[in-house]
């Protein structure tokens, strides 16, 4: 349900698809934008983007692709809207300190994890699939460099489904922030952890959860209880597709250093390690990127049919 008290103030544009979808309580997932345009070059983002929303369709729900534009936020992209933004290089990455003063410049915002979970949660929308959530990066004792996304976890109650994190990022550290944060996080089909390109990351799961039908119940019981924030589903990229460990692991390695001795730091850390990784797999990580995300939009239907059948 879309929450009425909020959403008739924030400047929400939903396209029909989604906006029906939403009033006839049939299945929605929420899609963000950053990876878009900054986690991908064009045209794969383009291709990924269209793709992951047919995936969505064909398992039975409805995509909702989310930006900020032209001082609104819109929920659902036309094929335009989404083309356009597929090739626009410099729209800003937005967070949640940002997203206010964004709809008010007007600019072109993506929406990373945490202002795509905050539109979803004004749109009524309970899940949201994605590639990878931001994180603890490495170093964060001194740098203090910590992803908003986690934070947003601990306020908004929307399910997020990603691959793991990126051993880019100080993952047990991030695993620790997100328990005392107190987000729910499951592995899907396995005990450990996954690790985005690679299905392993050596640290065991929080849980465990085998079906969509418990991950969707867990999701109804947080709302029952009261709880503030969300759930991290993190499921693992399909074995064929998969970098393994030992492979993906020297190469970030490297690419970690180069951000280090250029300088790297705030916004901009993600997607230099994200293109230098590209590089260095000669395009291998985008496409098992790619079929990361669109494992984890397929998955996100389920949840997100399992949740409107309960409610209906
Ligand atoms: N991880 C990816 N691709 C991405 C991102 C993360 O594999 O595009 C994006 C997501 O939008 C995520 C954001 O919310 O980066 C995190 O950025 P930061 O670390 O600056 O919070």
């Amino acid at each position: 349900m879309i929450n009425p008290s909020l959403s008739l103030r924030a400047p929400l544009s939903i396209l029909p698809e989604v906006a029906d979808a939403l009033a006839t309580g049939r299945a929605v997932v929420a899609l963000e934008s950053t990876i878009i345009t900054h986690g991908m070059p064009y045209p794969q983002n383009m291709d990924m983007a269209q793709q992951v929303e047919q995936d969505i369709r064909d398992a039975g729900a409805v995509p909702a692709t989310i930006a900020v534009m032209g001082g609104q936020i819109h929920i659902g992209l036309s094929q335009a809207a989404l083309a356009a933004l597929a090739q626009t290089p410099h729209a800003r990455k937005l967070s949640r300190a940002d997203m206010a003063a964004c709809l008010v410049s007007g600019d072109t915002g993506a929406t990373t994890v945490a202002a795509t979970m905050i539109a979803a949660q004004l749109a009524g929308i309970d899940v949201f699939a994605t590639g990878g959530i931001g994180g603890v990066h490495r170093g964060a004792e001194t740098s203090f460099d910590i992803s908003a996304d986690l934070t947003e976890l601990a306020r908004t109650a929307v399910t997020v489904v990603c691959a793991g994190a990126k051993a880019i990022l100080d993952i047990p550290k991030t695993l620790e922030v997100l328990e005392t944060y107190g987000v729910t996080v499951i592995a899907y089909g396995q005990s450990e952890f996954p690790g985005f390109w690679a299905r392993n990351s050596g640290l065991p799961a929080p849980l465990r959860f085998d079906t969509a039908a418990d991950i969707a119940q867990a999701h109804l019981m947080r709302a029952r209880l009261g709880l503030a924030g969300g759930q991290l589903v993190a499921n693992p990229i399909p074995l064929q597709d998969e970098i393994p460990l030992p492979q993906i692991t020297p190469m970030i390695e490297q690419a970690l250093a180069e951000a280090a001795a250029q300088n790297m730091a705030a916004k901009s850390v993600t997607p230099f390690l994200l293109d230098r990784i590209f590089a260095l797999t000669a395009g291998r990580s985008l496409t098992a990127n790619i079929a990361l995300v669109r494992n984890n939009a397929r998955l996100g239907a389920e949840i997100a049919q399992e949740i409107a059948t309960a409610r209906a």
